[in-house]
């Protein structure tokens, strides 16, 4: 079973957070920060992994650790339930449109986290959000889900389609990674023969 639950906690933030990889992009996520929970079901729905997230973080100073931290939570989340990763496809990648923005995704389960991350907001804010936590998250998904992650806006001109595009974009290529290649069997994808 591709599943994992994780319990995080810090003075600063209290986090749990559920995986199935083999999900249909089932989704419960409740952090505090509506902007994020609505991208947070983005990337349950459009990568098919059931996703489940409680966090209660110090909303009284920023979004700030709840982001980031969920980000560090769900990383380490996607890396216990991968395992080994026998038989999955490994890469993936989406050009995705939404509206006036199109992003590219590209990602590796390498087990060597690396960002590249070429996204610009026009506006410091989605309603009450810092569009800055956006990078912040993938940053942690990366370090902690061992993912080599490539995001680039190539066109947009609202940050709403812009950061959803880049959750859906993400989400769509985890989707091709994590799952199961059938010419592969249980083989583990790399000629090294580790992940
Ligand atoms: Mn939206």
């Amino acid at each position: 079973m591709r599943k994992a639950t994780l319990e995080r906690a810090t003075t600063e933030t209290t986090i749990s957070v559920t995986v199935d990889l083999d999900g249909t992009g089932t989704y419960d996520c409740k952090t505090g920060v509506g902007f994020f929970d609505h991208m947070l079901e983005q990337l349950a729905r459009h990568s098919l992994i059931d996703i489940t997230v409680r966090a209660e973080g110090d909303l009284h100073i920023d979004d700030h650790h709840t982001v980031e931290d969920t980000g560090i939570a769900l990383g380490q989340a996607l890396t216990q339930a991968l395992g080994d990763k026998r038989g999955i496809r490994r890469y993936g990648a989406c050009l995705l449109p939404m509206d006036d923005t199109l992003v590219r995704a590209a990602l590796d389960l390498s087990g060597r986290p690396f960002l590249v991350w070429n996204m610009d907001f026009p506006t410091a804010k989605i309603g009450t959000f810092d569009t800055e936590l956006v990078r912040e998250f993938f940053q942690a998904l990366s370090t902690h889900g061992g993912i080599t992650l490539h995001v680039d806006a190539l066109h947009g001109i609202n940050s709403h389609h812009i950061a959803e595009a880049g959750f859906k974009a993400v989400a769509r290529a985890l989707r091709e990674a994590v799952e199961a290649d059938p010419r592969k069997g249980d083989a583990i994808p790399s000629t090294k023969g580790t992940l």
